[in-house]
């Protein structure tokens, strides 16, 4: 299988994340990237290629124009304010507030964070514009009919709305791949989003729309971040009623009942004959995840690397989360693998 990885990552180096109210070492690091990429050349799973630059076109097909703006001057509005640490907010539009963009930088970071975990540091604009044109460059070699490619994509994006940014994600590199293959000429995508947690941005962007197919397995909002998206009773409105799947599972789940989910979401995918089938692929369900709940081995993935390729479509692979960093490379490229067998 084809990979696209961008050196680029490198840029988003934050020192900060906001975890059980101390800053730590943030968990989406750098390292998760180099130990994936180590991994594809130790199984030579394929050509790896670096990405081409696509501009702003294709993020503007699913992010709100004010939206990128910000992220795009966000750093450099946190320096110039004076402030000496990481950017964070500390003020959000909740209920029944005024849902104003200020003209603050505080007051900005606050309206577009979906999250507080996730420090806004130097670089982190180019490196998410460069793990979205990692994912469009994956996505136009389906396009030209490669059955499958990896986006080694860092930071992620599932968590990234039109115009939200916050769990560890920027752009929503999934998304913006998806939206590419139907301005390339796809009647409907479908997106099966297998991270642990809930890909809220994803949702929130084909939440309305019919011809995309959002289907997620994830731990319970109930107990698990991102909290405010993901149950069972989301499944989509207007046009896009019934193109929304979730399937949220308790702590302690094993692969066993995580199988039995993910045989539920491919038979709605099925269904649904899509042109091509984007997969946003966190391995964060590990059951040695720091941050996360489910019980999946090693082995797992690439069970169910293999149970994806069966649906017989284009695959393009999106890299979302996956914390048990020495762990991340064998448990994505078991997917990958997995896939190809
Ligand atoms: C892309 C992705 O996987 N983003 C995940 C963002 C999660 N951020 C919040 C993490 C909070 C975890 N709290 C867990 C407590 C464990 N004891
Ligand atoms: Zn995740």
């Amino acid at each position: 299988m084809l990979t696209v990885f961008s050196a680029d990552h490198l840029l988003r180096s934050p020192r900060t994340e906001l975890y059980g109210g101390e800053l730590v070492r943030p968990h989406e690091s750098p390292e998760r990237a180099q130990i994936v990429l180590a991994r594809i050349h130790a199984q030579a799973l394929g050509e790896v290629i670096a990405p081409v630059k696509f501009g702003m076109g294709p993020l503007l097909r699913v992010h709100d124009p004010a939206f990128v703006e910000f992220l795009k001057q966000a750093w450099s509005d946190w320096v110039a304010a004076g402030n000496r640490g990481e950017a964070i907010p500390d003020c959000w539009p909740a209920r029944r507030m005024a849902q104003h963009c200020p003209n603050s930088i505080v007051g900005k970071l606050g309206y577009y964070a979906m999250a507080a975990e996730t420090s806004i540091s130097q670089g982190t604009w180019e490196a998410a514009g460069a793990a979205a044109d990692v994912a469009l460059t994956a996505a136009s070699r389906v396009k030209d009919g490669a059955h499958a490619a990896f986006a080694l994509c860092r930071p992620p994006g599932h968590h990234a709305a039109r115009d939200l940014y916050g769990g560890y994600c920027f752009l929503n590199n999934a998304a913006i791949a998806a939206q590419s293959l139907r301005d390339g000429g796809a009647a409907r995508i479908a997106i099966l989003d297998v991270d642990f947690h809930h890909g809220n941005g994803t949702q929130d962007i084909f939440y309305d729309r019919a011809d995309v197919l959002y289907v997620s397995l994830h731990g319970d909002p109930a107990d698990a971040f991102p909290y405010f998206s993901g149950y069972a009773d989301e499944i989509g409105t207007g046009a896009g009623v019934g193109f929304t799947l979730n399937i949220p599972m308790p702590p302690g789940t094993e692969f066993g009942t995580w199988q039995d989910a993910l045989r539920t979401a491919l038979v709605r995918i099925a269904d649904f004959r899509a042109d091509a089938l984007v997969v946003s692929l966190g391995v964060d369900t590990f059951v040695e995840d720091p941050i996360s709940f489910f019980r999946l081995q090693s082995q797992d993935f690439s069970t169910y690397g293999r149970m994806i390729r069966d649906c017989g479509l284009p695959t393009l692979f999106v890299l979302e989360g996956g914390y048990a960093v020495g762990d991340i490379g064998v448990n994505v490229v078991n997917v990958l693998s997995g896939f190809e067998r």
